[in-house]
């Protein structure tokens, strides 16, 4: 079993993530600043492909233009001297108090129309950078105060700013794509677009929905008690996978963005399975962070055990469809089956055919589906038995 990420393996870290400082909100940092340029040297060691970043992680925000090219042109040639590829970019909607009420979705008008300037200035940043993937996570967006926004009306500026910036990726012919974050709370008391689900109807309703997929996390969907790996398949189902964060979380918790790998064992057996098996291709982005009694190098092996867990897994995962035991408690299940069209399409043939068919639902319903041989052999193989 190959433990060692690749560059092929495609792994992909925030600016944000492996260099969090450990502050939370009943304490300061832990840790020190890392210079994003050295962040980019270490990733490349541990055999890392890509770097992603918000805007104020790599330029200094409210600095003078020069000082913020200065900045980008540093880790532009890290980029260049390490072949580290930059896999994504974002906008940091979230931190500044000017962002208090919103972003895209603020009650004052020149605070909506500042978020899609710093957007845009980021955007440009991104293309520059060759970054085909623009995720825009919703940090902000929400309330804890249900009177305080009309729940439509802040969807419309939503969709407004959203169309706009589709707009300008469009009239610049960048390569770029957006990807929507869903994220249940935290820090606002509800967000808009909380789920996978939610984000996804939303994509419809816009201008260009070609262009904007979905980033789902992890930890997102499993506190709203969701299981991310039935998100991701419809994600997929819907063509609208356009990035992913993993990490970790468990069930009714405050966000907690643990090593990938760590906790939700077979949720995430399922969903590495499910993403070797699938055509996407993008970054396996880690938006993870070290247990926060965590320092020095222990950074480092916190990366590499995300990376690792994943390559356990997808390995497991392989063994798993390759074991002729799994492949006879499927046919018991009758997995294949649920392959075969159940009606077809509607004419009068289909539906006399189904019509005059007599069902004896006495011994549909005595079957044994032996789901929990099929689950069991999951488990076997987590266990390595
Ligand atoms: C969170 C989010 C963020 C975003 C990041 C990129 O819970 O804080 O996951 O880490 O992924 O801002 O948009
Ligand atoms: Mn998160
Ligand atoms: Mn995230």
């Amino acid at each position: 079993m190959r433990v060692t990420p690749e560059r092929e393996d495609r792994f992909a870290f925030g600016l944000w993530t492996i260099g969090n400082l450990g502050r939370d909100a009943f304490g300061e940092a832990t840790r020190e600043v890392i210079d994003p340029c050295e962040f980019v040297r270490r990733l490349s060691d541990i055999g890392a492909w890509g770097v992603s970043f918000h805007d104020d992680d790599l330029m200094s925000a409210g600095a003078s233009e020069s000082v913020r090219r200065g900045e980008l042109d540093r880790f532009k040639k890290t980029l260049d001297e390490t072949g580290i590829v930059c896999s994504m970019a974002t906008t940091n909607l979230f931190w500044h108090p000017v962002f208090k009420d919103g972003a895209f979705t603020s009650n004052d008008r020149n605070v909506r129309r500042y978020a899609i300037q710093k957007t845009i200035r980021n955007i440009d940043v991104a293309a520059e950078l060759g970054a085909p993937t623009y995720v825009l996570w919703g940090g902000r967006e929400g309330v804890e105060t249900p009177a305080s926004k009309e729940p439509s009306v802040a969807l419309d500026r939503y969709k407004e700013a959203l169309d706009f910036l589709c707009s300008h990726v469009a009239e610049k012919g960048y390569n770029i794509k957006f990807a929507i974050e869903p994220k249940p709370n935290e820090p606002r008391g509800d967000a808009f677009l909380p789920t996978v689900g939610h984000a996804l109807a939303f994509i419809n309703e816009l201008e260009f929905p070609e262009m904007v997929g979905l980033n789902p996390e992890v930890a997102h969907e499993t506190m709203a008690g969701l299981s991310f790996f039935q998100a991701v398949a419809q994600t997929l189902w819907s063509e609208k996978l356009f990035h992913i964060d993993l990490n970790d979380q468990k069930i009714g918790r405050f966000d907690q963005d643990l090593r990938f790998g760590s906790e939700g064992l077979k949720d995430n057996f399922m969903l590495v399975r499910l993403l070797e098996s699938s055509t996407y291709a993008g970054p396996k982005h880690f938006d993870a962070r070290p247990y926060r009694n965590v320092r020095g190098e222990g950074i480092w092996t916190f990366a590499e055990g995300c990376m690792r867990n994943y390559l356990i897994l997808a390995d497991k995962s392989k063994e798993f469809n390759e074991n002729a035991a799994v492949k006879a408690a499927m046919e018991k299940a009758k997995v294949f089956e649920l392959e075969q069209p159940t009606v077809g399409g509607y004419t009068e043939k289909a539906l006399n055919s189904l019509m005059d068919t007599q069902f004896d639902i006495d011994s549909l319903a005595k079957q044994n589906f032996a789901n929990d041989e099929l689950d069991q052999l999951v488990i076997d193989q987590i266990f390595g038995v």
